[in-house]
């Protein structure tokens, strides 16, 4: 075999892992998201995401996130609106409701799960902001 035909069935196996078998599918979600690997995101795989998160990004350890800690995932009326009992700040229960509203809505097939596509969309990277 030349050489050039040997580099060129090279790139081409290259070419051919590269395209998405189903094992790969996996690897497009975002990673750490996909704890059990069946290439899916499902609601409880989303909070365990978002409590991780939550405890990130509670600096001051109070339980609560305030409109600064929020800042850039949560617009201000989102905010008001997830902030159930009006005192500024969201608790875990309220985070997590909010996390599992956007999960919801991003669930265009209702099967309960997330895959790459849905979490993509509009609602898809609208969860992925609390999650990551
Ligand atoms: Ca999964
Ligand atoms: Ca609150
Ligand atoms: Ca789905």
């Amino acid at each position: 075999m030349s050489l050039s035909r040997r580099a060129m069935l090279i790139s081409l196996a290259g070419l051919l892992a590269l395209s998405g078998s189903p094992v790969s599918a996996a690897s497009n979600l975002p990673k750490g998201l996909d704890t059990d690997a069946d290439g899916t995101v499902d609601l409880t795989e989303a909070k365990t995401a978002a409590e991780t998160l939550f405890d990130k990004l509670d600096h001051d350890h109070d339980g609560a996130l305030d409109a600064k800690e929020l800042r850039r995932r949560l617009s201000k009326g989102d905010l008001t609106k997830a902030d159930l009992d009006k005192d500024a700040t969201l608790s875990k229960d309220e985070y997590l409701a909010v996390v599992e509203k956007r999960f919801n809505a991003a669930d265009v097939d209702h099967d309960g799960t997330l895959d790459a596509k849905e979490l993509r969309s509009k609602s898809g990277r609208a969860l992925l902001k609390l999650l990551q």
